[in-house]
């Protein structure tokens, strides 16, 4: 499978509000996250990731290891506890966050040497793509 490594500059966004809406994000919040491209900065290393969401405005990082349950605190975002899984889905790399907000995860996977993020929460899909800068 290829590597998810790299810098991954934003493409398209569709949909952030929706998700940004569903996750009760502000309208002071959301109205500045929607105009910022956001970068992906992804270290893999077999089964353990790091991943960056880089932006002009404020950043955020996650780590963890496909499999083993981690502690998430979405800090600068809704800043609500979860409890995320990620797993390997075929080619997808698949998190579950459980939490107060139903439905709650994301999906990411390589495609056409793109990199592409689906972001759910209750019912809401965004959906994101990434080339490689
Ligand atoms: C920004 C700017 C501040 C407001 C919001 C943001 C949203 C970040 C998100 C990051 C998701 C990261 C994932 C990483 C794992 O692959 C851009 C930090 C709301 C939704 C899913």
């Amino acid at each position: 499978p290829a590597s998810f490594s790299g810098t991954w500059d934003m493409i398209s966004n569709v949909n952030f509000e929706g998700y940004m809406i569903a996750l009760g994000i502000s309208s002071n919040l959301r109205k500045i996250a929607l105009k910022l491209k956001q970068r992906k900065v992804i270290e893999q290393q077999g089964d353990l990731f790091i991943i960056k969401t880089l932006s002009t405005f404020r950043n955020y990082t996650i780590s963890f290891k496909v499999d083993c349950e981690f502690q998430e605190f979405t800090k600068g975002l809704d800043n609500r506890h979860v409890k995320s899984l990620v797993v390997w889905q075929d080619n997808k790399l698949v998190c579950e966050q459980l939490g107060e907000k139903k439905n709650r995860g994301w999906a990411h996977w390589i495609e056409d040497d793109k990199l592409h993020l689906e972001l759910y929460c209750e019912g809401e899909v965004c959906k994101q793509v990434f080339k490689k800068s």
